[in-house]
């Protein structure tokens, strides 16, 4: 989704990439005088337009952020920050307007004059003014560089029903989404190890149809009021506010996580009230260590014991979305 922004250049390889464009211009003429006038004044609308054009596309090729799933606007202002955004991106939008209108107001002299004195001075100045109005939105370049790296790294979120799995950090998300979908997050033995939202995909064939499905790992989650929540777990909230039509409850029984049961029971508590409309599947994972004996439904995502039965769940309740 975001990987067809151009890449944003600062102000300095901006400038010189125009200058490097304009040095290829040659023009012969028999008039010398005549040639260094038409090269100049060449050189002069290269430089304008290859800086306003760049400017352009970097403004005109961003999304329009009030415009995209909510979802991704969340997650951007978790990330990114849109009023930064929404400020770099008018701030290059000025520079623009202002480099072109540089030569609209200098570029007439330039072919009216026949003197190459005059002519040099005036490229520079021309040079000059319009390399210190981008030098003043380089900081935004840098920022709407910045931006576009954090931004090619979110999922390509589909608008087909969706699984987010959600828990306490440790208990075994992303080793549950591994064993159901293609999805491939990193597993590791302590808490916070996935930092952002990871997508995969699910089929079930209905008669001749193949249906799809999305599954969401999140970051782990503590039980705590969202305005206390870092950014990490900001994401897993927006994933399930936004994107979730079912959501399955990972419990860890056995101690390993590093969290008791009745602190993962009050952050189930928790959200359960927050996503009253959405479907909850709660599910107790490590079973190959503890057996709680409850009526919840187990798996071991090391053993393989209850994938199945989990995965065949999960479908029935989306089929039906
Ligand atoms: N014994 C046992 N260990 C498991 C099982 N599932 C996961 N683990 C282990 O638990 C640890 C955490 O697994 P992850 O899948 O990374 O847990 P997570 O919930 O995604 O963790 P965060 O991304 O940090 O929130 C890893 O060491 C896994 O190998 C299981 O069913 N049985
Ligand atoms: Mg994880």
């Amino acid at each position: 989704m975001f990987r067809n922004i151009p890449p944003v250049l600062n102000a300095k390889q901006l400038l010189d990439q125009s200058i490097r464009r304009t040095k290829k211009i040659v023009i012969h003429d028999r008039d010398k005088r005549y040639e260094i006038k038409k090269i100049i004044i060449a050189r002069a609308e290269t430089f304008i337009t290859e800086v306003t054009s760049s400017l352009e596309s970097y403004v005109k090729n961003f999304p329009s952020i009030d415009k995209l799933p909510l979802f991704y606007q969340e997650i951007i202002d978790i990330k990114v920050d849109t009023d930064k955004l929404k400020k770099s991106l008018g701030a290059i939008d000025w520079a623009r307007k202002t480099v072109a209108m540089v030569y609209s107001t200098q570029g007439g002299s330039l072919i009216k004059s026949g003197n190459v004195d005059f002519l040099k001075q005036k490229q520079k100045e021309i040079y000059g003014r319009v390399s210190s109005i981008v030098k003043q939105v380089d900081k935004n370049l840098v920022f709407l560089a910045g931006a576009q790296k954090i931004l090619r790294t979110f999922p390509d979120i589909e608008d087909v029903p969706t699984v987010v799995i959600a828990g306490y950090p440790n208990v075994g998300k992303s080793s549950l989404i591994r064993k159901l979908s293609s999805a491939k997050p990193e597993i590791a033995q302590y808490p916070f190890t996935t930092k952002q939202i990871y997508v995969g995909h699910m089929e079930k064939k209905v008669r001749y149809e193949k249906k799809k499905y999305q599954i969401i790992d999140t970051p782990g989650l503590l039980d705590r009021p969202l305005d206390e929540r870092n950014k990490i777990e900001q994401q897993a909230i927006a994933a399930l506010r936004h994107l979730a039509d079912l959501i399955v409850f990972i419990y860890d029984p056995s101690g390993t996580s590093g969290y008791q049961m009745d602190e993962q029971t009050l952050m189930l508590q928790n959200i359960k009230k927050v996503f009253n409309d959405v479907p909850f599947l709660i599910v107790e994972n490590k079973v190959d260590v503890k057996n709680t004996g409850s009526t919840n439904l187990k798996i071991s995502c090391t053993t393989g014991e209850g994938i199945e039965t989990l995965r065949q769940e999960i479908l029935s309740i989306l089929e039906q979305m």
